[in-house]
């Protein structure tokens, strides 16, 4: 595996998942596939999940981890192509990634949405430079459109909680305060679509994900009854994609509270976290035993794993 950025990369679903499960079972199997290789993780935007479970699951790996947080160490980095670097940026991506690949043998990049411009964005300007010039396998860590090793945890999460065979999950926008990406709602999307469930989506008028993902998935305006007979409840914000990064609704009758969640079939609570208490979910869903958002979260160490785990394969493969 040389990419990590959608569900496709790592082939055959039912594997994965069963890779998954091996990997959590025995953490510590693969310790010397790791040796003297070096996972290096840049980051423009802030993390805590995605730093701490890509470095535990590296170091179950035994590999040895460099983080960078681009926005307090190095030199400030220009990303544009063809302009004159008169102001403050002292060194471009072009030289920068190329350079970052010479110290590892698997990058890691997290770069937000900048809500800029929705062609930017969606064109996946930085993480396609670090494809293009890194000469090494790259894994987003949640780039401008997708969070895929958020959404390879939620499933994993899925099929560890679900009583059912083929489980009814809703994604239900609720609001925030401030403008988020996209990212983990389009890729939880897209990873719902190829699972074994039944799938629907729910939000407000002006919310509607990118058609390239929402293409063949149901959507539901009521969230009420979206939440009928829901054995996963997915929580999640994002910022309108159509009138692009704006904030259309705060409205409040969208947080997800006990009255909802009595609609479903004792439907489990999820969220990628961070979570805006009072805002997302009440205290009272978040703290009850049916919320399993840090078991969510502990799974992002077995989804990296997994995923590390194909990449040194493959660059172990490579080497015979
Ligand atoms: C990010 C997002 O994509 O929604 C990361 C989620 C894994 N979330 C935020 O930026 C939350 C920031 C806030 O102010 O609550």
């Amino acid at each position: 595996m040389k990419r990590f950025l959608k569900p496709e990369d790592i082939g055959n679903l039912h594997k994965a998942l069963e890779d998954a499960r091996t990997v959590k079972d025995n953490p510590f199997a693969d310790q010397t596939l790791g040796k003297d290789k070096t996972l290096l993780l840049i980051f423009f935007n802030s993390s805590l999940r995605t730093r701490l479970s890509s470095q535990k699951a590296a170091m179950n790996l035994g590999m040895n981890v460099i983080v960078l947080d681009v926005n307090k160490d190095g030199w400030k980095l220009e990303t544009e192509f063809g302009v004159v670097m008169d102001g403050d940026k002292a060194e471009h991506l072009r030289e920068a990634i190329p350079v970052m690949g010479q110290y590892c043998d698997i990058i890691g990049v997290r770069s937000f949405a900048k809500f800029e411009n929705k062609n930017d964005d969606y064109s996946e300007k930085i993480l396609t430079q670090f494809i293009e010039y890194s000469g090494r396998p790259v894994i987003s860590l949640e780039s401008s459109t997708r969070h895929p090793l958020q959404a390879f945890a939620d499933l994993i999460t899925i099929e560890e909680y679900k009583t059912v065979e083929r489980p009814k999950v809703v994604l239900t926008w609720a609001p925030h305060p401030r403008a988020l990406p996209q990212a983990v709602p389009n890729s939880f999307v897209e990873w719902m679509k190829v699972a074994d469930v039944d799938f629907v989506v729910t939000h407000p008028k002006g919310y509607d994900l990118a058609p390239e993902f929402m293409e063949g998935v149901a959507y539901e305006p009521d969230q009420n009854k979206a939440f009928q007979g829901a054995d996963f409840i997915y929580a999640k914000n994002w910022a309108s994609y159509t009138q692009y990064g704006e904030v259309l609704s705060q409205d409040r009758s969208w947080t997800v509270d006990e009255k909802k969640m009595s609609l479903t079939n004792q439907a489990k609570f999820m969220h990628c976290l961070p979570v805006r208490r009072n805002m997302i979910v009440t205290d009272a869903v978040i703290d009850s035993p049916d919320s399993i958002v840090i078991q969510e979260a502990g799974n992002r160490v077995v989804s990296a794993q997994t995923v590390l785990k194909r990449m040194l394969q493959t660059i172990a493969e490579e080497k015979e």
